[in-house]
């Protein structure tokens, strides 16, 4: 086993983001179950991921999504943040939910739409700079849904001009992340459909572009850590959107489906020594049915003990099982850590953080969503404006 002196230093360190859209209203396209307390405007959202932070010491940053956090005065929005004691992390546009996005954003067949939605990239370029971000995070809903709808080839080369444009304009310490989706909303074809594509495209820009992986935008049976490993090795690895997913794009809590795929995709982060790089690691989920604020919680928790039981694979005794050709030693390494029950180490690490050893339970005595609830009348609750 690894040394859990040095695995509890690295969780302490480890920085994960939450998403603003966790904490709003959502559903599936049958329907959204309101929950009370939900937040009325991005600045309750930001409180909420506030809360997040403050149990779980781990999360101190929160993505925004525009315009669903549309707000006057940027600069205020971020002050918001800083005096909770979280700020803004990733930037992400929104060009699926407009009429002149019926057939595309940046690879739509009308220049005109093509602008607008540059324009929209441009500016959300701009929010990150007067709120102090450094992440642009892409994700295109373009596509179609007819063979012979459009040409797929004029596509690509529409996607490039607008990403060109887009990267010229990002200021020197900030990344583009490029996300991809294998289908949904378009059921033919899909613009950046797989790590392929935007890989392509993120190489064609240069050093400041990289792939996004949203770990629910694969077909079921892919290999998602080998894809890690790929981009890692060739410098591309930009971020995650973490989730977990039973059939599609589920969003469900990560960690909820597939905690085995989430190890081993931990394993190589450790592996490369990259979980406290450059790699963004982002959750993207949306609680339908259960409290949001407790489930983000559980989903950072979930995480750490994937991250955690990759820092105790005995890395030494692994590459010795490896270079030996021992296939059933090497795979026996890999399951050792991922049996280990790790809770009781995280536990500890809490404790030494200042923190109570049970975010959930402790978030719940806090009786924060009790007195969000009696504030929170009047007003439209957020949801994700679909
Ligand atoms: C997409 C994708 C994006 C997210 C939207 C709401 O499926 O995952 O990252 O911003 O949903
Ligand atoms: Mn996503
Ligand atoms: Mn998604």
């Amino acid at each position: 086993m690894g040394s859990s002196s040095a695995a509890k230093t690295a969780l302490k360190q480890q920085r994960i983001e939450t998403p603003s859209w966790a904490y709003g209203n959502s559903g599936t396209r049958f329907k959204v179950f309101a929950q009370a307390g939900v937040p009325r405007t991005p600045y309750e959202k930001i409180a909420d991921a506030a809360q997040v932070h403050q149990f779980t010491g781990v999360a101190p940053s929160v993505a925004i999504h525009i315009p669903w956090d549309a707000v006057s005065d940027y600069a205020d929005l971020a002050r918001h943040a800083q005096e909770l004691g979280v700020r803004i992390g990733a930037i992400n546009p929104n060009t699926f939910q407009e009429d002149d996005y019926k057939l595309g954003s940046v690879c739509h067949p009308d220049a005109a739409v093509r602008r607008k939605a540059t324009d929209h990239l441009l500016e959300c370029i701009e929010i990150g700079t007067q709120t102090g971000s450094d992440l642009l995070s892409i994700w295109l809903a373009d596509g179609t849904n007819y063979a012979g709808q459009d040409s797929m080839r004029d596509r690509q080369e529409r996607l490039h001009e607008t990403l060109a444009e887009t990267y010229a304009a990002l200021p020197s310490g900030m990344r583009m992340l490029l996300e991809y989706k294998f289908f949904e909303p378009a059921f033919y074809h899909t613009d950046v459909c797989d790590w392929g594509v935007s890989y392509s495209h993120c190489l064609r820009l240069g050093d400041q572009a990289q792939v996004l992986i949203d770990t629910g935008h694969h077909a079921p049976g892919t290999n998602i850590e080998f894809i890690v490993a790929l981009l890692l090795g060739q410098r591309k690895l930009g971020g995650f959107h973490f989730n977990s997913r039973n059939f599609a794009d589920d969003d469900l809590i990560v960690g909820a489906a597939d905690p085995f795929e989430l190890f081993l995709i931990m394993n190589e982060i450790v592996d490369a020594g990259e979980l406290h790089g450059d790699v963004a690691f982002m959750l993207d989920q949306c609680h339908n049915l259960e409290p949001k604020i407790t489930a983000e919680i559980r989903s950072i928790m979930n995480v750490q003990e994937a991250t955690a039981k990759a820092l105790l694979v005995d890395r030494e005794a692994l590459r010795a099982a490896q270079r030996a050709g021992e296939v059933l030693e090497a795979n026996g390494v890999l399951m050792d850590a991922y049996n280990t029950d790790v809770r009781p180490l995280l536990a500890e690490v809490r404790t030494e953080m200042g923190l109570d050893p049970d975010p959930v339970a402790a978030f719940k005595r806090s009786g924060y969503l009790e007195k969000v609830t009696e504030q929170r009348v009047g007003g439209d609750a957020m949801g994700w404006g679909a």
